[in-house]
């Protein structure tokens, strides 16, 4: 008979694996050195990491808090209900479900709630700054829901709130989704809930990019105003990555359900717990200046590289991100990813409105502030970055300047250390 043996080594190590470990420190350079400028990406606190790794990981909990299906709940109980309380006191909601593991998930968990298969959805146009989750032809939505899409105005290339408010009362939706991932400027939920209920249809408002500045009031909250919000925790929010639905608590037990088992199964409580960490965080007073300056800084570096020629789509920003329009420019946004990347700034290629481009070369970038900002970056290094990215994209021939650009942006980016501990 084989001898039972036991665990030789009981106590939590810090210590990994050496081939992962050498990796994830190849990765801690590269976020330490580089400009990160993706509109989405952030750098998350270190007592947020920390909780990630915590042994909650290894703990299932189908079900809510006080009915699980599992025994030993009762502190994961305690640790769901904590950041429920917290994104209600962040959000100023009454309901919350913070089990999402993403903001699709959280989107696919609304349409479940009050929609059939076929029944009619009304979202911006991906080309103009919408989501894959909003009716994207290979996403789920796309393939389950009969889709129809808003512009921006082709002058303006703002959301032309007469045009959403005709195609609603022509399609005459179940669902509008007001909500997108490279839109520039403010969006006006109270005009969304007018035109929802001209046409009887719900209203729902993926906050995923802007939900830090919402919270802080630098955005227009959709709180009491859309009957759903979905939003992502690691871009503005600066946490763990995951999502959330906030509704009021009349919709509870609907989005209970699709959540759970709707759309997903066990919960991953280390990263429920690290949203409790992160939702506190972003109550302190420094979250609140942190999201004004994302956007002090998002707005300078716009106009930085407005001034160095550069077309800005729908001529400037009201939030963390901007769009550039490359087309002037003879150059393409997948061009423009590599020759930046090469100098060590990491920004996304991006369609643009009535881009004639395919989505992999597209004729834009998006540029944004929020991880920059958390290095503690000003208006001053903004100046820097528009002039080391102009620089780039005009010298992109030239591999001696290109060069010096690239010692430039690892001094830059080496005065502002991240995870110094
Ligand atoms: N991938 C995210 C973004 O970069 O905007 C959206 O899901």
């Amino acid at each position: 008979m084989v001898k039972s043996k036991k665990h030789e080594n009981h106590t939590l190590s810090t210590d990994i694996d050496a081939e992962v470990k050498e990796i994830i420190k190849k990765e801690l350079e590269r976020q330490k050195n580089q400009l990160i400028l993706i509109a989405s990406e952030n750098f998350t606190s270190q007592e947020v990491i920390r909780t990630m790794g915590s042994i909650l990981t290894n703990k299932y909990a189908e079900g809510y808090p006080g009915f699980r299906y599992y025994a030993g709940c009762e502190h994961i109980d305690e640790i769901e209900q904590l950041a429920i309380n917290r994104a209600n006191q962040l959000f100023g909601s009454n309901y919350s479900n913070v089990q999402p593991h993403s903001g699709v998930s959280a989107n696919l968990a609304v349409y479940l709630s009050v929609l059939n298969c076929g029944d009619r959805i009304l979202s911006m146009n991906l080309r103009d700054g919408g989501h894959l989750s909003h009716g994207h032809k290979q996403n789920l939505s796309g393939r389950y829901y009969e889709i129809h899409t808003y512009t921006v105005d082709p002058e303006t290339e703002m959301i032309d709130y007469e045009n959403v408010r005709k195609l609603a009362k022509a399609t005459r939706p179940k669902l509008i989704i007001a909500g997108a991932s490279s839109y520039s400027r403010l969006i006006d939920f109270n005009k969304f809930r007018d035109i929802a209920d001209e046409v009887g249809a719900y209203l729902l408002a993926d906050t995923a990019h802007i939900a830090g500045l919402m919270v802080t009031g630098y955005h227009p909250s959709s709180i009491n105003v859309a009957d759903f919000t979905t939003a992502t925790t690691h871009k503005t929010l600066r946490g763990p990555r995951g999502g959330l639905v906030i509704a009021d608590k009349k919709y509870a037990g609907l989005i209970d359900r699709s959540v759970f088992p709707g759309v997903q199964g066990g919960p991953m409580m280390h990263i429920i717990a690290a949203k409790a960490v992160a939702f506190r965080e972003a109550l302190k007073d420094s979250f609140k200046d942190y999201s004004r300056r994302i956007i002090e800084n998002s707005k300078a570096l716009c106009e930085y590289i407005k001034n160095e020629g550069f077309r800005i789509v729908s001529g400037g920003t009201d939030n963390h991100l901007f769009l550039i329009d490359l087309t002037s420019k003879e150059l393409t946004g997948y061009e423009a990813v590599g020759t930046l990347s090469s100098v060590g700034i990491i920004i996304n290629k991006n369609v643009i409105p009535f881009d004639k481009l395919d989505p992999i070369i597209t004729s834009g970038i998006r540029i944004g502030t929020p991880a920059v900002t958390t290095q503690g970056m000003g208006v001053e290094e903004m100046y820097k970055i528009g002039e080391l990215i102009s620089s780039a994209l005009k010298n992109r021939k030239n591999n001696t300047k290109l060069k010096e650009i690239g010692k430039k942006v690892k001094n830059l980016a080496g005065d502002f250390p991240v995870y110094t501990r």
